[in-house]
């Protein structure tokens, strides 16, 4: 496979290119794009060097796939241009997830629905690929009625950036202000940009996207989405209600027998899912799952995952090796 990762020198897609060499997909060339101010410039792929390109020398090499991972805009205006000239494009921006003509996967629950005819297929948000994760097997076990989801997200999802910022405020250094607040010592109720109806983009895609993949529009979702200064991955306190009766034991036994998910659960030694051990990882975390007695049929949980692997990197690579394999590229 010829792959381009646009946006190769991001956090995302430095991510896409450590899964991709870790994975072993079949890679026979690599195209890395990044902006005009990196074009020229080197990475190393298994031991070689590979110069970035622009988008249009990228689309004029003919990749088989494009891992997409350079923003919203980026991708509204050269997803289709790649898709046009018979490109696949997997695109981690939120610009075409809700298109309806587009699907928006997660291999392990809806990549069956792909066909050779989707040129351009939707990665979720982050935050919701986690939750999906857990939320899919139980859904189809006992059916949720409402998810009530609050996020404690890891400043990677904000970019280099973000980043960059929270080292400055370690060491006092003046620089440039990826948050409108300090992030150091804070938590900012604020994720994306504020929607007219009061809530975040960051939360409207928690309950669009989940609603969208799991291809039930009647599951209500309600979110509130925290930005705290973790690198390592998302954390989320979930609160669901089932329309059936379940028992806990049936839940993490459900949970643990679901690929890509691992349940770390036991009060009695302290082990619950923590972003700093969920880094670097492609698991979903799972723990501190436990009856909600307040309401019937309803459940806690806490979940954790790395947001630049399964949130992002990882899954895009899991749907690329789910077109291989099926023959659906190539
Ligand atoms: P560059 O490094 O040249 O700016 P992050 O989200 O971690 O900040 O990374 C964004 C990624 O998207 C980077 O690789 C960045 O490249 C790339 N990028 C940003 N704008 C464009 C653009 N207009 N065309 C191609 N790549 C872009
Ligand atoms: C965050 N979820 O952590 C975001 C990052 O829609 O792909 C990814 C934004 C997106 O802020």
């Amino acid at each position: 496979m010829k792959v381009a990762v646009v946006g190769a020198t991001g956090l995302v897609g430095t991510v896409m290119l450590k899964v991709l060499e870790e994975r072993n997909f079949p890679i026979t060339e690599l195209i890395p794009v990044a902006s005009e101010r990196s074009i020229g410039k080197k990475i190393t792929f298994k031991n070689t060097d590979y110069s970035i390109v622009g988008l249009a020398d990228a689309i004029a090499s003919q990749p088989d796939v494009a891992l997409f991972s350079a923003g919203g805009s980026t991708s509204l205006e050269w997803a289709p241009k790649f898709a046009e000239a018979g490109i696949t494009v997997i695109d981690n921006s939120s610009a075409w997830r809700m298109d309806p003509d587009k699907k928006l996967v997660v291999p392990e629950i809806n990549a069956k629905s792909l066909t050779v005819d989707d040129k351009i297929i939707a990665n979720p948000n982050c935050s919701t690929i986690q939750l999906v994760m857990a939320l899919s097997p139980l859904h189809d076990q006992y059916k949720i009625n409402r998810v009530v989801v609050s996020t404690y997200q890891s400043i990677t999802g904000t970019g280099v950036k973000a980043v960059q910022q929270l080292e400055n405020e370690y060491s006092g250094t003046k620089g440039e202000m990826a948050y409108p607040y300090p992030i150091h010592k804070n938590a900012i109720p604020h994720c994306d940009v504020f929607q007219e109806n009061g809530y975040t983009k960051e939360e409207m895609k928690l309950v669009n996207e989940t609603q969208k993949i799991l291809d039930d529009r009647t599951i209500a979702v309600t979110a509130t989405a925290i930005r705290i200064p973790v690198v390592g991955g998302h954390s989320e306190s979930v609160n669901l209600e089932f329309e059936n009766e379940f028992n806990e034991s049936e839940i993490r036994k459900l949970l643990s027998e679901t690929g890509g998910v691992t349940v770390q659960d036991n009060p009695d030694t302290n082990t619950y899912p923590m972003p700093i051990y969920a880094e670097g990882k492609n698991d979903v975390f799972v723990g501190r799952i436990r009856r909600d007695h307040s309401r019937e049929n309803a459940l806690n949980m806490w979940i954790v995952s790395d947001n630049l692997r399964k949130g992002a990197a990882t899954n895009a690579v899991q749907i690329a090796e789910y077109l291989v394999e099926e023959k659906l590229i190539g």
